[in-house]
């Protein structure tokens, strides 16, 4: 183990045989992209399954899909500016459809009009903008004829189906989807992170996990192909980057009485893959908020696009993600780098800790003052990040010395001083 790695083992749950985690911890930020055949049916990426369409009938998105507007220069640019310093891109989601030109399966976008591996220019754009790369990958797969019916396969309920799949070999479908990891983690150069997704055996009745993956010999295969990769922990073996899916954790996700690495991943509306009617847009002021508390617990945060199936991006994703930046232009200080603090952050308020600078992120505007427990005698200077405008603040002397009454405090307690309305930022 290197130094870093002692240190990161002492102070995380964190397995010894897994790659170095400083980048992610570091970096906090990154783009999640579910992009797919799903995007042509705009609603949802599990539209097969909610809508229980045979893959004979998704097939039609197969042979419509034309993305000719697709340009990953420009999401790459985009991701840049809303301060993202990594991506995860769906190689392949449920539906079973590869973004790249795999050996292993006609069901690819090289047989699709448009007729190009989609996969090899986006990480080439990425890494040109010097985001980190990642992969989703699929472990469910509704359109392998080997990968057996279970409790979330789209056909569970048609009985004529069943009947026709009663014969599908899990150990066939398992050298498919090893064969694919295989070709992702050899063909397109460095990977710095592998999500998988997912695993759902203690859901219910005929569902899948470890055993059936073969994970360990999967995780095993991937850290001779890619030594400093990361892994999710959705391949069943417990262990890997702890990934809450749309919830914000109560607080610092632990084991073991150790903080775990974890990412907190999210969307935009709602919905992963491209949904053309939604009406659950999240502002971008809760989005940025959704960062904070995220960085406030200690985690990352993977943000995710839909891209649309001529591959662009929706205004209203736009939009959001152009505020997040301008956001992070002025604030990101209080975001790579930072952690959980260990003071207590006031109501509606987080706190984010770099090194000795604390960053209080002020929610919800109050009234003139913010009192600060346990900080007296602690702070030696107050700014605003946005403007490095000096902020005053107050903090308790004697009992009898004379309190503006405004600043009344305890003991140990500092006051921070603030403009009647919140400063010009977004
Ligand atoms: C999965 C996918 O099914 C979904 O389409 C999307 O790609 C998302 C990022 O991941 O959904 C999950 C997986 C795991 C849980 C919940 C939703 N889980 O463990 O609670």
């Amino acid at each position: 183990m290197t130094e870093i790695n002692e240190k990161i083992h002492s102070e995380y749950e964190w397995p010894d045989h897994y790659g170095n985690p400083d980048w992610f911890l570091h970096d906090r930020f990154g783009l999640f992209i579910h992009w797919g055949l799903y995007s042509l049916a705009a609603r949802h990426e599990w539209v097969m399954n909610r809508e229980q369409i045979h893959p004979d009938h998704y097939n039609k998105y197969f042979k419509h899909f034309e993305p000719d507007l697709y340009d990953p220069a420009k999401w790459a640019k985009v991701a840049k500016e809303a301060g993202m310093k990594y991506v995860v891109v769906t190689t392949k989601h449920h539906e079973g459809f590869a973004l790249w030109d795999s050996n292993y399966t006609e069901y690819k976008a090289t047989n699709t009009p448009i007729r190009k591996d989609l996969l090899a220019p986006l990480v080439e754009a990425f890494r040109k903008e010097g985001l980190k790369i990642g992969f989703y990958h699929s472990l469910i797969d509704w359109y392998h004829p080997e990968f057996p019916v279970d409790c979330i396969h789209p056909q569970r309920e048609d009985e004529a189906f069943k009947l026709a799949a009663s014969g599908r070999d899990m150990a066939k479908y398992r050298e498919f989807l090893h064969g694919q990891v295989r070709e992702l983690l050899t063909n397109y150069g460095k990977i710095d992170y592998l999500w998988f997704d997912f695993s759902y055996e203690d859901r219910g009745f005929n569902g899948k996990g470890a055993k059936d993956w073969q994970s360990e010999e999967l995780e095993k295969m991937i850290f001779e192909l890619q030594p400093d990769i990361l892994l999710n922990d959705r391949l069943d073996l417990g262990r890997g980057v702890t990934t809450p899916e749309q919830y914000q954790p109560k607080s610092n996700v632990q084991k073991n009485g150790k903080p775990l690495i974890w990412e907190a991943c999210q969307t935009l509306n709602g919905s992963w893959g491209y949904d053309r009617d939604n009406l659950n847009w999240k502002s971008s002021e809760l989005l940025i908020t959704m960062l904070i508390d995220t960085v406030s617990k200690g985690g990352n945060l993977l943000l995710n696009i839909g891209p649309n199936g001529r591959g662009e991006l929706d205004e209203k994703s736009l939009t959001r993600l152009q505020e997040i930046g301008e956001w992070m232009r002025l604030h990101s200080r209080s975001i790579y780098g930072a952690t959980e603090s260990q003071y207590k952050a006031p109501l509606d308020c987080r706190f984010t800790q770099r090194g000795n600078r604390l960053y209080l992120h002020v929610l919800h505007w109050p009234f003139r003052t913010i009192h600060l427990t346990g900080l007296a005698g602690k702070i030696s200077y107050a700014q605003f990040l946005h403007d490095a405008s000096e902020v005053f603040f107050h903090e308790y002397e004697k009992p009898d010395v004379f309190q503006h009454t405004a600043f009344k405090m305890e003991p140990g307690e500092v006051v921070i001083e603030l403009p009647t309305t919140k400063p010009n930022v977004v």
